[in-house]
C-alpha cells in the first residue's frame, strides 16, 4: 500500500508514521508537509530512510493532485491547530484548515482514492461538567475559528462523500499527549517550564476538563478506521480520560517533586470551552479497538520522561513560544 501522510512532520503525523513503519513495513509513506512553526524534520529523523518527505502545501493544487495521483490512500493530519493562535490571527486556519482540506479532496475525487479525515472534538463546542458526553450525533457548535475551521473541513468531506462519491472517512479525536508534541500545547508547556524553572501556568480557575488519549492509541484507531471503517462514517476516538487541567498541573508538579500548588494562575483563554469529553462506543464495538494506553498517569509519567530526553528536540522553540504567549497579552494573575 502507498500512503500519503499529510501532516506527518506535527505532533501527531508524526507518531502516525513512526507507529506506521514500525508495525506495517508494507506501507510506503510519503509525508507532505509544509514544514510551519509547528513541523519538525526532527520528529522524522529516526525513521528518515524508511520514507519519503515533500516539502509542500496542502493548498498546492498542482502539487497535491500529482501527490494523490500516485498513492492508494490519503491519511490528512496537517492543520494549524492551535486555539490561542487561532484567536491572535485566524486566516491561517482558514486557509490551511479549509481552503487546503478543499484541496485535498479535489485530489482524492479525481483520482478515486481513499481518504481519512482527522479531525477533533472541538468541533461540538463544550459540554457542562453534569453533561453526558459527544457521539457521533451530537450537533456541530464550535467555538473558536480553530474548531470553526475543523468544521468547516469535516462538512466539506461530508459533501464531497454524498455528493462525488469520494471514498472517504472521518475521526474525531479527544486531547492527544505524548511525544513530539509542540512546547505551546499545555502538558508539554508545564513539562519544559518545570524543567526551566519556571511555574506551571493555568488559564482561569482550571476547572475546564479535557479528555486525555494517548497519541498511540489515536493512531492505532485511526488505523483500523482506515482499514475497516465504512465509508461516510464518522468515528469518535477517545479513551475515557477526563481530567480538569489543575488536577493534570497536580500531577505533573507530583512528578517534579513539588507541591500540587506550586503554580500561576494567567489570563484565561477568551471563549475557553468547559468539558469535551468522548463516547467511544461506536469505534470499540464496531471496529474492536481499545486504548493501549488506559491509564494517564503512567502515560504522563513515560511522555514526561521524553521531554527530560529530548531536550535538544524542544529547545529551539521554547523561548520563541514563551514570548508569543507574552505578547499576546498573557500576564501571572
Ligand atoms: P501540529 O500543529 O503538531 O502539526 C500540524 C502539522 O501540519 C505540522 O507539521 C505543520 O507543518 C503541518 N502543516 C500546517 N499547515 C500546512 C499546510 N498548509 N500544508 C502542509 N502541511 C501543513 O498538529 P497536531 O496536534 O499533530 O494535529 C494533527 C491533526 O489532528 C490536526 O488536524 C488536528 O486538528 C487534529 N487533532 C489534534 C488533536 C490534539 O490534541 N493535538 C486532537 C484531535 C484532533
Ligand atoms: O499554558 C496553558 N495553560 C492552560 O491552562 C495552555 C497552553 C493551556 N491551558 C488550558 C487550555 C485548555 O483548557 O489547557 C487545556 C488544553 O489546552 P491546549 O493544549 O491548548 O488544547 P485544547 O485547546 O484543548 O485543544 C487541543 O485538543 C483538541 C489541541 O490543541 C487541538 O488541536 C485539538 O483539536
Amino acid at each position: 500500500m502507498r500512503l500519503l501522510v499529510t501532516g506527518g512532520a506535527g505532533f501527531i503525523g508524526a507518531n502516525f508514521v513512526h507507529q506506521t513503519v514500525a508495525v506495517r513495513p508494507d506501507v510506503h509513506v510519503t509525508v507532505l508537509d509544509k514544514l510551519t512553526y509547528a513541523g519538525n524534520r526532527a520528529s522524522l529523523d529516526p525513521i528518515v530512510d524508511r520514507i519519503e518527505f515533500v516539502h509542500g502545501d496542502i493548498a498546492d493544487t498542482a502539487l497535491v493532485d500529482r501527490l494523490v495521483g500516485g498513492v492508494d490512500a490519503v491519511v490528512h493530519f496537517a492543520a494549524e491547530s492551535h486555539n490561542d493562535n487561532s484567536l491572535a490571527d485566524p486566516w491561517p486556519f482558514v486557509q490551511t484548515n479549509i481552503v487546503g482540506t478543499y484541496s485535498l479532496l479535489q485530489a482524492v475525487r479525481h483520482h478515486e482514492v481513499r481518504y481519512h479525515h482527522i479531525s477533533t472534538d472541538e468541533v461540538y463546542g463544550d459540554l457542562d461538567l453534569d453533561d453526558g458526553r459527544f457521539s457521533e450525533h451530537t450537533a456541530y457548535n464550535p467555538s473558536s475559528p480553530y474548531s470553526a475551521s475543523k468544521a468547516s473541513s469535516d462538512m466539506l468531506v461530508r459533501a464531497w462523500v454524498r455528493s462525488f462519491g469520494v471514498r472517504a472517512t472521518l475521526s474525531n479525536c479527544s486531547n492527544n499527549y505524548g511525544p513530539y508534541q509542540h512546547v505551546e500545547k499545555f502538558i508539554p508547556r508545564q513539562i519544559t517550564n518545570l524543567i526551566d524553572g519556571i511555574r506551571p501556568r493555568l488559564y482561569g480557575t482550571g476547572h475546564q476538563v479535557r479528555d486525555w488519549i494517548h497519541v498511540d492509541d489515536h493512531n492505532s484507531a485511526v488505523w483500523k478506521i482506515l482499514e475497516r471503517g465504512r465509508i461516510g462514517q464518522t468515528y469518535l476516538i477517545g479513551a475515557d480520560g477526563e481530567r480538569d487541567n489543575k488536577s493534570v498541573i497536580g500531577l505533573i508538579l507530583e512528578s517534579f517533586g513539588r507541591p500540587a500548588d506550586d503554580y500561576d494562575h494567567v489570563t484565561d483563554r477568551p471563549g475557553h470551552d468547559l468539558r469535551y469529553a468522548i463516547d467511544s462506543t461506536l469505534l470499540r464495538t464496531e471496529l474492536g479497538w481499545e486504548p493501549k494506553y488506559p491509564d494517564f498517569r503512567e502515560g504522563l509519567a513515560a511522555t514526561i520522561g521524553w521531554y527530560r530526553e529530548n531536550e535538544s528536540w524542544w529547545r529551539p522553540q521554547k523561548a520563541a513560544t514563551e514570548n508569543a504567549y507574552s505578547a499576546a497579552g498573557e500576564k501571572v494573575l
